[in-house]
């Protein structure tokens, strides 16, 4: 008589993977916060060998796994102009740049019992392309799945979170903008064509500014050492407002009323957990919510027999909160396991098994 498989759901999110942290040239590209490519390698090894042999194990990567954001070319005068031929040379750039991760991904999608699920983040909208879904398809295992939504199962409601951001919230009905345009291109949220026109010129400068936390102190620190770049950033984002209402193409105009509403209403970096609890008031099947999106790995009950996890992020973080304050990397994820019947979650922290040694991102 045999048992029947162990059923396991393994979540992480927002790896931001860029085109490698090498250049082809061999020099450090800083544009890529991603050093965990062992650590990853190691933990999709863990749950396809030994004790887990046998399981039925699904590897949800949820969201922002992609940094597409972040490599736009510095030479496009229209980096927010998102047609399926760029995101297609983007995310072939960064499978490039992460080659042994990605052939241990294969490796790991190959499994009979195992299964590959990308979800769709704001920095990897990239995602919602059918010839970029194709292009993951062909490259890892055509068995691969991409989730533009939201993903349930008994009961789990997975989906990255932003949008539950208004900030980085692209429209559900109209992904894609056509209407004056030569050919289709992504409907970005309001962050992401900002961070396009003006927080990508701010990181070349700055490599470290999206991953300081919380945002006000890091904005405190900064005008006092700091002064002359956060005057520029300003300065910058002030132009970029005014740019993006005289744009080519209409479809792609915003108006200084949206930009103002969305600077005033700004809450940078939440926990979300606002938004779980709106999941569950809205449905009483969904005992468990996963997100990612903001960074900030928790889980909590947030209301009694239903639990909210959020699997955090893999890249390197600056805390200036007095009560984590300092440097880190927590290599997050949610365990999600069925125990008779119902799926169970547990938020855990991936040591790797063989890395003795990491780039170090200041
Ligand atoms: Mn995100």
């Amino acid at each position: 008589m045999s048992a029947a498989p162990r059923r396991i759901k393994i979540v992480v999110s927002d790896f931001h993977m860029g085109s490698g942290r090498r250049g082809p040239d061999g020099v450090v590209n800083e544009a890529d916060d991603f050093v965990s490519d062992q650590a990853f390698i190691d933990l999709m090894e863990y749950y396809r060998t030994g004790e887990f042999v046998d399981a039925e194990v699904e590897l949800i990567l949820n969201g922002d796994t992609f940094e597409c954001l972040a490599l736009a070319d510095p030479s496009d005068p229209e980096p927010n102009v998102i047609t399926a031929r760029k995101s297609i040379s983007t995310v072939e750039s960064i499978l490039e740049g992460h080659k042994e991760l990605f052939t241990a991904l294969r490796v790991f999608a190959a499994g009979d019992r195992r299964q590959v699920t990308f979800m769709v983040g704001n920095h990897d909208q990239d995602l919602l392309w059918k010839e970029v879904q194709s292009l993951l398809q062909a490259r890892i295992h055509p068995s691969v799945r991409i989730v533009e939504d939201i993903y349930r199962f008994g009961g789990v409601h997975i989906e990255h979170g932003n949008q539950h951001d208004k900030h980085n919230r692209w429209e559900p009905r109209q992904i894609f903008l056509t209407r004056g345009l030569p050919e289709p291109v992504l409907n970005l949220p309001w962050g992401s064509d900002m961070y396009l026109m003006c927080m990508l010129q701010l990181k070349r400068l700055r490599p470290y500014v999206n991953r300081v936390r919380p945002f006000k102190m890091a904005m405190m620190w900064s005008l006092v050492h700091d002064f002359r770049v956060v005057m520029r950033g300003i300065g910058r984002m002030i132009a970029a407002i005014f740019r993006a209402r005289f744009r080519r193409y209409k479809a792609m105009r915003i108006t200084l009323w949206r930009s103002l509403r969305m600077i005033f209403g700004m809450s940078v970096y939440p926990t979300l957990e606002g938004a779980a609890r709106k999941v569950f008031k809205g449905d009483d099947t969904v005992h468990t919510v996963v997100f990612g999106h903001s960074h900030i790995p928790m889980i909590r009950h947030v209301l009694p027999g239903r639990v909210y996890v959020n699997s955090g992020a893999w890249i390197p973080t600056s805390n200036l909160h007095i009560a984590g304050l300092g440097y880190s990397l927590q290599q997050t994820y949610v365990f999600i396991e069925q125990e008779n019947g119902r799926w169970h979650s547990r938020l855990k922290l991936w040591h790797g098994r063989r890395v003795v040694e990491e780039d170090v991102i200041l």
